[in-house]
């Protein structure tokens, strides 16, 4: 199998708390490979095409508002399994129940807002990657 890319972001809760070097520390600790990094304050048209899979659940607005909060970080990463390794490192969606040890697990929380802000987004599939990543660079 050729080798992958995926689309990470540091998103918004992220790069504000001060938090992606210690994201992208993890990252290139773990050995992935970074292939392109940009500082994107993204357009409510480009984070409507990123998270079209989620169009009309009860978190899309306050999710879109999110993502318009602030910069993210985007990133182009590689390396073998890199998608499934980067879900790993992530941790879960939930941030309270992710497990100790992952980004999301170690470094966030819930804050009782409407949206759960857990710091980074990766692709999930094969198919997810190339679709976003063509979105975000
Ligand atoms: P992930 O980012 O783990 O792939 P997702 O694609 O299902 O999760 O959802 C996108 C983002 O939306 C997620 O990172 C946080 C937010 N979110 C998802 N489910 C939610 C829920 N039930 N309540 C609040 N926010 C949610
Ligand atoms: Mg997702």
């Amino acid at each position: 199998m050729p080798t992958e890319e995926t689309l990470v972001l540091v998103k918004p809760d992220g790069v504000a708390r001060g938090l992606t070097g210690e994201i992208l520390a993890r990252i290139e600790r773990k050995g992935y490979s970074l292939v392109d990094l940009r500082l994107v304050e993204p357009s409510r048209e480009r984070l409507a095409k990123h998270y079209a899979e989620h169009e009309g659940k009860p978190f899309y607005e306050p999710l879109l508002e999110f993502m318009m909060s602030g910069p993210s970080v985007a990133i182009r990463l590689t390396g073998d399994r890199v998608i499934e390794g980067f879900r790993s490192l992530a941790g879960t969606t939930d941030p309270t129940s992710a497990a100790p040890g992952t980004i999301r697990g170690d470094l966030g929380r819930d804050w009782g807002l409407k949206v759960q802000q857990n710091l980074v987004h990766g692709s999930d599939s094969q198919e997810s990657a190339a679709r976003e990543l063509s979105i975000w660079f």
